[in-house]
């Protein structure tokens, strides 16, 4: 039992200093920064919204669908949607609004041929929370090439002492081939 009487003021005078060393003086510290970064006399926000649009293949060419990002420079909150963007060269998929400064949107390319995907955004199409409308338009490609068949056509029987027969083959993107 002595041993714990003893003990206690010991742990009692540990717990003290950590505390008060914990403290640390306390009457330095910097106050907080203000809450936003706008002054509180700025006016009315007049400044129109934009928006960038990239794409998330790097390579010059693409070969599959391809996730075009839409990065708005403020919120815009619902005011753009998949009706906004235009879409030339493949066929839209999958809309995403990530929040209200980011969306993405899938392009499939048209099957079988080569080509090139653009995106764009007309002017007027979203606005920011006070009502200004985007002032420019904005627009991404990616050129994609595609897997197409080429199919030969049947020689057929050639009777000997005749001229041989000249190769005919089609491709499925519709464009000519040419064989040499
Ligand atoms: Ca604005």
């Amino acid at each position: 039992m002595s041993y714990r009487t003893f003990l206690h003021p010991l742990l009692a005078a540990t717990i003290a200093a950590a505390a008060l060393s914990g403290c640390g003086g306390g009457d330095a510290e910097a106050p907080p920064p203000p809450v936003g970064s706008t002054p509180p006399t700025a006016g009315p926000d007049t400044t129109a919204p934009s928006v960038t649009i990239a794409s998330d293949v790097s390579a010059p060419t693409a070969s599959g669908p391809v996730t075009f990002s839409f990065v708005f420079s403020e919120d815009v909150g619902t005011s753009f949607d998949g009706g906004d963007i235009t879409v030339d060269g493949g066929s839209v998929g999958a809309f995403t609004r990530i929040d209200g400064s980011q969306a993405t949107l899938v392009v499939t390319p048209t099957p079988g041929v080569a080509g090139t995907m653009t995106v764009s955004v007309a002017a007027g199409s979203f606005s920011d929370l006070a009502g200004n409308t985007n002032a420019a338009a904005a627009t991404a490609s990616k050129d994609y090439i595609a897997t197409q068949s080429i199919t030969f056509a049947s020689p057929g029987d050639q009777a000997l002492g005749t001229a041989p027969p000249a190769l005919q083959a089609t491709a499925s993107s519709g464009l000519p081939v040419t064989i040499t």
